[in-house]
């Protein structure tokens, strides 16, 4: 089965996506999802006129190959741009070999190791009120597991809650947007919240918490001190990722358990924090991750070392990202829990999948391939507009902080 063309689609349903389609002389089509939050026309180039012209004539079985002929043969190696275009090109070819094989992708990885895939939903409210009362309403549709974000006194926007009606969406001015920070405000408000949540819902939902990388070290051993209480199922992104000894620090304080990784690109990102077991759960992606060649051999690696997985799912990595992951999830041994935010309607109009939602877990569906499509013609409808991730300043002297 030859390559024999390959292009890049960029549309904005509601949000801008990259996506890579393969052709081969066997009719046969798969597609890859490319995007990257803020910076997508950098991977859209990447692929257009650096990947693209290196995959025609090439065998589309040959996936391990093509991985390490764009990873190894760039010379220049990571890095999200650098992944993700490779991620489109790997998820892609696996696309095709199963379509090839009238198979669903899982069957490929190894076949189903689970029956269903256990998601967690997102809640946020501009209170702590609010907040409960949000996780109340996904719990009431089957959720076993739920994120919680809430506003906090004195703070202008918080990461993860919404203003106004709209679902969330970070990626939310065509320059960036500033936000405020203050860490004393948002310690002392956090614990209350779950202490809130416990009180309300009990202990059986699962609850987790997205700190996005906001804390230092010490102050993230306290916070998990503090929520320990409460039993989160993650604490996630409490510092930022890029730093080990920042977990060593964190780890020698609490049992809170921790979550890293949507941030990373490879197993290198990850390695001495799975190997040094200081994490519990990796949430690296296929689309940022390299693809399922690169993510399966993450994934691998973590079960050694009684890591599980629990990847990215955010609205900016697009329906073929998702229908990818949930074929992975079917399939590795240690999977732990998958992040779902559900996509507007315009966007699963442009990306119709055979994934589906089933009272609190997702199943990837039986289509052969990874079960995801494009409409190119409604995708040409909406043209990419140009959006950012915002940043954040410390309240009281403005500099920059993390975002
Ligand atoms: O583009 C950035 C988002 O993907 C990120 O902010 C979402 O942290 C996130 C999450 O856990 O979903
Ligand atoms: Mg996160």
């Amino acid at each position: 089965m030859k390559i024999t063309a390959a292009k890049v689609i960029v549309c904005c349903p509601g949000r801008n996506f990259v996506t890579l389609k393969i052709e081969t002389d066997e009719g046969l089509t798969g597609l890859g999802d490319a995007t990257l939050n803020g910076r997508e026309l950098a991977v859209a180039s990447y692929l257009t006129d650096h990947v693209v012209p290196c995959l025609i004539g090439r065998d589309a079985h040959r996936i391990e190959d093509t991985w390490h002929y764009l990873y190894r043969g760039a010379y220049w190696r990571r890095g999200p741009v650098t992944m993700s275009a490779i991620a489109a090109v790997d998820t892609a070819l696996w696309d095709l070999k199963a379509k090839a094989a009238g198979l669903p992708l899982y069957q490929l990885l190894g076949g189903a190791s689970r029956e269903r895939v256990l998601v967690y939903a997102h809640a946020n409210g501009r209170d702590i009120a609010q907040t409960v009362d949000e996780v109340k309403r996904l719990k009431s549709l089957g959720y076993r597991a739920i994120r919680a974000q809430s506003g906090v006194p004195g703070i202008g926007k918080v990461y993860g809650v919404a203003s106004g009606d709209k679902p969330y969406e970070p990626a939310d001015a065509s320059l960036p947007s500033e936000h405020d920070w203050d860490t004393a405000k948002y310690l002392r408000h956090t614990p209350r919240l779950f202490e809130a949540l416990r009180a309300e819902l009990g202990d059986e939902l699962h609850l987790l918490h997205d700190v996005h990388h906001r804390l230092t070290p010490i102050e993230a051993a306290r916070l998990c001190k503090d929520l320990e209480p409460y039993r989160l199922f993650w604490m996630e992104d409490a510092v930022p990722a890029e730093d080990p000894a920042a977990f060593e620090l964190i780890r020698r304080h609490t049992t809170t358990p921790l979550a890293v990784g949507e941030v990373f690109n490879t197993i290198w990102d990850c390695k001495a924090l799975i190997e040094r077991q200081l994490i519990d759960y990796v949430r690296c992606t296929v689309v940022h991750a390299g693809g399922i060649t690169h993510l399966k051999r993450i994934f691998d690696f973590a079960a050694l070392h009684q890591v599980r997985t629990g990847s990215h799912g955010a609205t900016d990595l697009s329906p073929v990202c998702m229908g990818a992951a949930l074929h992975l999830d079917l399939a590795i041994p240690n999977f732990g829990i998958q992040e779902h935010m559900p996509h507007t309607a315009e966007t699963d109009a442009v990306f119709p999948h055979a994934y589906r939602f089933e009272g609190g877990f997702m199943q990837p569906g039986e289509a052969p391939g990874h079960g995801v499509t494009i409409d190119e013609a409604l995708a040409a409808r909406y043209p990419y507009r140009r959006a950012y991730l915002p940043v954040n300043r410390l309240q009281h002297d403005g500099s920059l902080w993390h975002w």
